[in-house]
């Protein structure tokens, strides 16, 4: 009874198996007892709450899919959007966190890096002894991370990094970043940064109204010396850092429903128990109408976000396919948290309830990861042929 609630209108259950169901009970179980108690405390504070880190690891949240000889927790991709679900009916901040390490820093050193690079970084990530951050946004080049200024330049024993990057996830207090530069001849490669090398500096940015228990920062490279061990040698090209995004974005598809779950259970309860003119306002047709609506939309998501579970374990999901179950998740809570914020007529916009902050976190989610705009034009140039972003 002291779990969320878990709207399953169309017995998505039947179709998980024992483990599904085990891991994310598991990472509900502690979504309860560890986020939701702090969180909002964190969040008015704009403080990441860095003891929930060990927590984070033991659930499986840092590299849920990586294999178990690397310490991630060799699970499936529906497991991974499960563990992404639970964390972010708590909050997106703490899910942007442990997507950044899994996704966008694991990942890459996973796939791209060598055996070397494997076997020093990704235990310490996936317990949560290194924290890592993921760079490929610049200040002039956020949709359009192409066109990227950072570079380096090979000076034979060691590569000189120069650059900047911004809005970066985890940036103040991340112990490496995976950084995506342009060699001299302008082809982009990934490079393992560490904190402490000569040059580096991760200022965080403030005055956020969105993520503000999630800390953000910005990358700074004055002739940073890289040592040559520190690049990833199995792939170059945008390509790269896309191929993470994939991973990130498909998770974050399984988050917003997290959101929306919470929004969608907080309004149900409160319009049951508010009186208004003698009866629950949930017996108004008004409130029904959102509420019919947003169950509606939960269930169209979720089952999405599990087909494309499924064709990702079997290896066949396409990146535009991601592109759409990211985009309308991720716009489905959104609405979903202004509409439920509505239900709780004043009482939404305080933090006694999660309403508000879901909403505002989700103004970022929308934006990051490529914005609602981009992953419509991926859809409209797979079905089309023409890439209208050009
Ligand atoms: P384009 O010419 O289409 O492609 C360049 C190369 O990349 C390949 N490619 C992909 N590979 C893997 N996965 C994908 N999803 C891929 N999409 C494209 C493509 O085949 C090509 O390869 P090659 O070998 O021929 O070079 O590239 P473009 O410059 O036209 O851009 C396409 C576009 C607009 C879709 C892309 O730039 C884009 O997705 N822009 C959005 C940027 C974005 O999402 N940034 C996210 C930053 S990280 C972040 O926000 C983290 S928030 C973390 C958190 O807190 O959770
Ligand atoms: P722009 O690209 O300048 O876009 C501005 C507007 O123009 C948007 O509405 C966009 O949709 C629209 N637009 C752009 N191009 C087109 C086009 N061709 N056609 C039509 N409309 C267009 N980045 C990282 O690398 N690592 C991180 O960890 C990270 N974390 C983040 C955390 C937060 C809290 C935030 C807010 C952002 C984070 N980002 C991160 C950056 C994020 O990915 C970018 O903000 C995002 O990709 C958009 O880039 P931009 O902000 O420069 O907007």
């Amino acid at each position: 009874p002291d779990l969320f609630q878990a709207p399953d209108y169309y017995l998505l259950d039947e179709l998980l198996s024992d483990e599904h169901k085990m891991v994310r009970d598991a990472a509900r179980e502690w979504v309860k007892r560890e986020v939701s108690p702090i969180i909002e405390d964190y969040a008015q504070k704009a403080e990441f709450p860095k003891q929930i880190i060990s927590g984070l690891a033991d659930i499986g949240a840092f590299g849920p899919y990586i294999p178990e000889e690397y310490g991630g927790a060799g699970l499936d991709q529906i497991s991974y959007g499960l563990i992404m679900q639970e964390i972010e009916r708590g909050d997106s901040g703490v899910r942007s966190t442990a997507s950044v390490q899994s996704s966008l820093v694991m990942y890459p050193i996973w796939k791209y890096g060598n055996e070397e690079q494997r076997k020093k970084y990704l235990p310490k990530l996936a317990s949560g002894e290194f924290m890592g951050c993921f760079g490929l946004t610049e200040p002039d080049y956020g949709s359009n991370p192409g066109g990227m200024i950072t570079n380096f330049k090979d000076m034979g024993d060691h590569y000189l990094l120069n650059g900047a990057k911004m809005w970066i996830s985890n940036a103040p207090f991340a112990d490496i970043a995976v950084v995506w530069a342009k060699n001299e001849e302008g082809r982009i490669h990934g490079l393992i940064v560490e904190r402490g090398m000569e040059g580096f500096s991760t200022p965080e940015t403030h005055n956020k109204w969105s993520l503000r228990a999630s800390a953000t920062g910005e990358l700074i490279f004055d002739n940073v010396k890289v040592p040559k061990e520190n690049l990833l040698p199995n792939k170059s090209g945008l390509g790269g850092p896309l191929g993470c995004l994939d991973s990130a974005r498909y998770g974050i598809a399984w988050g917003a429903i997290g959101a929306a779950m919470d929004c969608y259970d907080t309004a149900l309860r409160y319009a049951k128990e508010r009186v208004q003119f003698d009866k629950p306002i949930a017996a108004t047709q008004l409130q029904q109408k959102k509420l019919a609506e947003m169950i509606t939309e939960i269930t169209k998501a979720q089952l999405l976000t599990w087909r494309l579970g499924v064709l990702r374990n079997e290896g066949k999901a396409t990146s535009a396919q991601i592109s759409m179950a990211k985009r309308n998740n991720v716009d489905m809570a959104l609405h979903i948290a202004r509409e439920a914020r509505q239900i709780l007529g004043g009482m939404g916009i305080t933090g006694e309830y999660s309403i508000m902050r879901h909403m505002m976190n989700l103004e970022s989610v929308i934006t990051y990861e490529g914005t609602h705009d981009i992953h419509l034009l991926i859809t409209g140039l797979d079905i089309t042929g023409h890439a209208a972003f050009k």
